[in-house]
């Protein structure tokens, strides 16, 4: 048996009384209520509206995609349903100046940061077009290294504040990536330079199938910006007002001086992991699926937008049927796109091509004339 220790000081009040202060920051209750009057945007009727004609374009875009993927016609797709919020309401927040490191599942975030659909989809097809961002698009292409992303971050946001610009970058990562290495590592480092950074953590509860249970101890996600010294807020991430509200002080914060910002959203993803294959029902159960479409982002703030007379069937109809049309255009687009070759490929790695390299260049070039 391990020996009785004697507390000279209890720790696990002092644990406790840390831990407890992340309380969840919601504006909107499931039903659309404001539960935080407070705390609520300064947004105009129509940037209200717009934020949810984003979050319906999303959702179709996502039911599309996992459609064209099923039909062999897409390629890498990460499904977005139920993140509309947390992805999109903390975009909303941006300037165009901004640039945005994503992780995968962050496509949407770069469409309406400018990204053509097109593109879009090429990224999906692994088209080096789709990994190129268009000049204005201030934004790096989806890391699949998970918490790389961080890192880059520091560095992006500590060379915009050598540069004077009053810009921010964000980057998104899940709670899985709240594990690696590279997490810490990127709060670490914009926190000791104060750069203009907001760390994103959107906490959908599964690395694939590891439960958030598993990925540590610590009550909150958010909590783990203490040990760098820098804010950190819990959002209810199926709260577009409540996420809009957390990023937009963080930039304000940023853009003032005052470093970076560590952001958890409490969200959840409807669809698989990937489409490449695993499988929700082998590890989260239906009961858990229902309880957490009760919290809908779309469904909730769009109760809101209705009590305030913004919001109806028709215009949502609209947007639904605009969504459609723009998707099967892009997918024209993509499919119209020349394929990639393999001297393609080498000519955008190389300025100048090693020998060995430049002699099997030449034979590419060559079977591809044919
Ligand atoms: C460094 C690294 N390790 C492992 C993987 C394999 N991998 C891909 S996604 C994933 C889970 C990530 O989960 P989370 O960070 O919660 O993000 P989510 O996909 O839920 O948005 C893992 C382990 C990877 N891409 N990179």
């Amino acid at each position: 048996m391990a020996p009785k220790l004697k507390a000279q000081f209890d720790a696990e009040k002092v644990l406790n009384d840390t831990q407890s202060q992340f309380e969840m920051i919601q504006i909107l209750d499931e039903d659309g209520n404001v539960v935080n009057k407070k705390l609520l945007p300064d947004l105009s009727d129509e940037q209200l509206v717009e934020l949810m004609e984003r979050m319906v374009w999303t959702r179709i875009l996502d039911q599309r995609s996992i459609s064209l993927n099923r039909q062999g016609r897409l390629g890498f797709y990460a499904p977005t349903a139920g993140q509309e919020a947390s992805q999109l309401a903390s975009q909303y927040a941006l300037e165009k100046e901004d640039f945005i490191l994503p992780g995968y599942r962050d496509v949407p975030q770069l469409i309406w940061h400018g990204l053509p659909l097109t593109e879009a989809f090429l990224f999906s097809r692994g088209h080096f077009k789709g990994n190129r961002m268009p000049e204005g698009v201030n934004a790096l292409s989806p890391q699949i290294i998970i918490g790389a992303q961080y890192v880059q971050t520091a560095g992006v946001a500590l060379g915009m504040k050598k540069r004077g610009k009053q810009a921010v970058a964000i980057t998104y990562t899940g709670d899985g990536g709240s594990s690696q290495g590279d997490f810490y590592e990127g709060i670490n480092f914009a926190s000791a330079y104060k750069a203009p950074a907001i760390f994103v953590i959107q906490n959908n509860n599964y690395a694939i199938s590891t439960p958030r249970s598993k990925q540590t101890a610590a009550t909150t996600l958010a909590q783990k910006a203490i040990s760098v010294g820098i804010p950190g807020l819990q959002v209810d991430g199926m709260d577009a007002l409540a996420v809009y509200q957390a990023t937009k002080e963080a930039r304000d914060r940023a853009v003032n001086g005052e470093g970076p910002t560590l952001i958890e959203t409490i969200t959840y993803r409807y669809g698989p992991h990937t489409m490449a294959g695993d499988d929700p029902t082998k590890y989260r159960t239906s009961d858990e699926d229902s309880e957490w479409e009760k919290k809908d982002p779309l469904v909730r703030y769009r109760k809101f937008l209705e009590n305030k007379g913004l919001w109806t069937e028709d215009k949502e109809n609209e947007v639904i049927e605009r969504a459609k049309s723009e998707i099967k255009t892009a997918v024209k687009e993509a499919d119209n796109t020349e394929k990639q070759s393999v001297t393609d490929l080498m000519e955008l790695m190389y300025d100048e091509m090693p020998q060995h390299l430049a002699e099997q260049y030449e034979i590419y070039k060559e079977k591809e004339s044919k």
